[in-house]
This record gives C-alpha cells, sequence and structure tokens, in this order.
C-alpha cells in the first residue's frame, strides 16, 4: 500500500477518493444528501480492510486465547499477540509487556486511576489534570481522591484554549504524585505542549499520563520520544472497532502495580489462601479479551501505517484551515477553540440558534456533526458557553464536506437568523 503514500503525494484530490473508496459506510445518502460525515471526534469510520479483519476471524478462527491447545485457539492467540506487537511498533514502545489491551481510553485512564493511584496516594497528594479534559479524565481522578484523600489541582486555560504554562510550574509541587494531561482535546482540537508538561514533571519525579483519545488518529505518537509514563488510547477513534483500547506503561511502573481487576487470564495460580498473579500484559487482562476488537485494531494500523503522516497531516490541516476561513466571516459565527496548535476540530456557536437546532437542521442536509457538552461540561463553564456545535475532521474529509456544512448552516440562518 506504500503507493497509497506516493499518490497522496502527487494528487492530492485521487489520493482522497482512494481514501474515501476503502469506507463503505460513507457510500449513502441521508435524508436523500450524500452523506458528510463530520464526527469523527467521537468515532471515525471503518474502512473495509478493517471489516474484513473482523469477519475472517470471526468466519475462519474464532477460539479462547491463551487457553486451548488446538489449532483454531494457537491461530486466535496468535492474531491476538500479533495485534499487541503491531501496537507496540506503532507506538514504539519498548515491549509488548508494556501494551495492555482494555476496553478503550475511559478504562485504560481507570485503570492507572485505581492501581497506580488507588495504592500509592495518601491524604495531602495532589493530582494535576487541566481545564480542558474530557469527563474520563476528570471522574476517574475524583474517585480515587475520595477513596484516598488526595486532591485534584486544574491547570487552568486561556480564552483561546491553551494551557497556561506558568500556572502549571507553579501548581507542580513536592506533593503532586501524577499529571494527568489530554494530549489533544476533543472540543477545542488544542494540541498541548506535551513534550514541555513531560520534562517540567519529570525534573520533580512526576510521572505523566496523555489521554491520547484524539491524538491518536491525527499525529505519529511515539511514547519513547515523549517519555510519557502512561498512554491511553481507543480503536475506534482511529479507524479500529469499538470496545478495544489500549493502556500503555512504562514496565517498571506496570510491574509494581497491583492488579486492577481479578479473574481468569491474569493469574498464575490461585488457592483458596492467596492467589498468585500473572506478567505483563496478562496480569492487566482479565477475563476473555475482545479478540476480534484487538485483530480489527492491528487491521487499522496496518491500514493508517500504509498512509503517510506527513501528508495526512497536510491534507487534514488544509481542511481545518479552509473550515476557519469559511467560519471566520460567517454571520453570528464564534468559534471555540483558536490554539495555535490544533487536530481537525472546529467547534462554535451561532449567536441565533442552540446548538442542539444546528445540529438537527444540518442532519437533514446529510452533514453528521456532534452537539453539547463533549463530555467536557467543566470546559463549557470556563468558556461561558452552555454546549457547542462541532464539526470533527478525518483523513477521507474534503474542502466539499465543509462547503455542505456550511450549506446546512444557511439553512439555520435562514430559519432562526
Ligand atoms: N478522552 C478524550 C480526549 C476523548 O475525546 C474521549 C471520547 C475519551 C477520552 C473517551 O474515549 P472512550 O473511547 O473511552 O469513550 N470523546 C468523544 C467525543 O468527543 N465525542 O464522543 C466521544
Amino acid at each position: 500500500m506504500s503507493s497509497r503514500a506516493d499518490t497522496f503525494n502527487t494528487s492530492e484530490t485521487s489520493a482522497i477518493e482512494q481514501i474515501r473508496a476503502d469506507f463503505p459506510v460513507l457510500k449513502q445518502t441521508v435524508h436523500g444528501k450524500p452523506l458528510v460525515y463530520l464526527d469523527n471526534a467521537a468515532t471515525t469510520q471503518k474502512p473495509q480492510q478493517v471489516i474484513d479483519a473482523v469477519k475472517n476471524y470471526y468466519t475462519h478462527d474464532n477460539a479462547n486465547v491463551h487457553r486451548g491447545l488446538h489449532t483454531l485457539s494457537e491461530r486466535a492467540t496468535d492474531q491476538y499477540e500479533q495485534a499487541r506487537n503491531k501496537v507496540r511498533d506503532y507506538i514504539n514502545a519498548a515491549s509488548s509487556n508494556e501494551i495492555i489491551f482494555t476496553r478503550g481510553t475511559t478504562e485504560s485512564i481507570n485503570l492507572v486511576a485505581q492501581s497506580f493511584g488507588r495504592s500509592r496516594l495518601k491524604p495531602g497528594d495532589e493530582i494535576i489534570i487541566s481545564t480542558m479534559e474530557h469527563h474520563s479524565n476528570i471522574v476517574p481522578w475524583q474517585l480515587t481522591c475520595e477513596q484516598t484523600g488526595a486532591t485534584l489541582k486544574v491547570i487552568p486555560i486561556s480564552d483561546a484554549g491553551e494551557l497556561d504554562l506558568d500556572a502549571y510550574k507553579k501548581l507542580l509541587s513536592k506533593n503532586t504524585r501524577l499529571v494527568a494531561l489530554v494530549h489533544a482535546s476533543n472540543a477545542l482540537g488544542t494540541v498541548n505542549p506535551v513534550t514541555d508538561i513531560i520534562e517540567l514533571a519529570h525534573a520533580q519525579d512526576v510521572p505523566v499520563l496523555l489521554d491520547g483519545a484524539q491524538a491518536i488518529a491525527h499525529m505519529p505518537v511515539d511514547v519513547q520520544a515523549l517519555d510519557c509514563d502512561f498512554y491511553a488510547f481507543s480503536a475506534h477513534k482511529a479507524f479500529g472497532p469499538t470496545g478495544i483500547g489500549v493502556l500503555y506503561g512504562k514496565e517498571k511502573l506496570l510491574d509494581a502495580m497491583p492488579p486492577y481487576q481479578g479473574g481468569g487470564e491474569m493469574i498464575r495460580t490461585v488457592s483458596f489462601e492467596r492467589s498468585e498473579y500473572g506478567q505483563l500484559p496478562n496480569k492487566f487482562e482479565a477475563g476473555t479479551p475482545h479478540i476480534a476488537g484487538a485483530i480489527g485494531l492491528g487491521a487499522a494500523i496496518d491500514y493508517i501505517s500504509a498512509l503517510d503522516f506527513s501528508a495526512i497531516h497536510q491534507h487534514e490541516s488544509s481542511v481545518l484551515e479552509y473550515a476557519h476561513q469559511r467560519a471566520a466571516d460567517y454571520p453570528g459565527l464564534k468559534i471555540i477553540g483558536q490554539a495555535k496548535n490544533k487536530i481537525s476540530v472546529l467547534s462554535f456557536v451561532l449567536d441565533y440558534a442552540h446548538p442542539h437546532d444546528i445540529g438537527t437542521i444540518v442532519d437533514h442536509e446529510g452533514v453528521a456533526i456532534r452537539v453539547g457538552h463533549h463530555c467536557a461540561m467543566p470546559l463549557m463553564d470556563r468558556l461561558c458557553v452552555p454546549a457547542t456545535a462541532r464539526a470533527s475532521f478525518s483523513i477521507y474529509n474534503t474542502h466539499a464536506d465543509v462547503d455542505a456544512l456550511f450549506t446546512g448552516l444557511d439553512s439555520v440562518r435562514s430559519l432562526f437568523g
């Protein structure tokens, strides 16, 4: 598939057409209009290659992993472990032991909060998060704080939606035990300066967890270059299936952490007196895992790896820039999130229509966007908006999709404006 990347460079339009052809869901009409899917931050669509990988597994190889000594079980185990190796290579982890399969970003963060957090934190300890976190990087820490007596500290943001780094430096103290920060914001698109954040935390021996739910599909992630201690993401936001995700953790940290859940797969021996836990990564994978999901994630990684990230980035940036241009002079529209470094998210409000009305009306034009608080209620409070409308773009979106959004907004304006 490397020819795909070459085509991307030489003829952007035909490369995007080829990519679009891989996504069967895009070939449909909604309310009689061609579907324009702009809700990629919620979940991306799946290429045929991922759909086929899941279907092939269930059609030919379905069995439980790590259990039977029969052929199908060996095949299932091989494919499941190959998927783990693909994740390891994709994010450049040092070892497959550092790749834990979870249900997704939410479960990955809960795992760290309960295993790492609950076992180490005590009253007086502090965890630093930021104002722009998704609820799944707020609530797990609140639960841990309630259980341990630790407290949560929050990095403020500017009106443009960028972290206040001076405030962060002041919050870091001898009481800080962990920094848990979103790599790229789902509601604003802001890409945070995570290298600086990590360097500052490590200077005080504080580990850092990055919520990579949004970043993973938009930029290369190299956990060793970042030197983050934990990295969480979901497959479904990067062309893979729902119900499967990853927690990366440095082996030294994962080794020292107690199990998160108990059950089959994660033990070495069990007696009624005591149980001995298995090695990494099994220690954190109790029960039958989402085998087909992991295989689908492996196929998604194969798919995305065959594309050229710098070309993807260039294409997505040009679509976002065009959306910003069209938004800038659109009557009554205010962009929410004007950070200099952004992934492909255009969040906005109209001063004459509620986001829910915007969502309903553009849906009738075939345009799928997300409206609401985007699971970031504290961020909405900070920006003094109850909700926003959000168009989020992926590799298969085009300038024409942006035009379709604004045609939809014209309908909103003619009704409410
Ligand atoms: N963190 C961020 C930054 C997210 O954007 C999301 C999901 C999550 C965590 C949780 O991911 P999950 O796969 O475990 O659910 N964000 C969105 C969104 O923006 N719209 O729908 C889900």
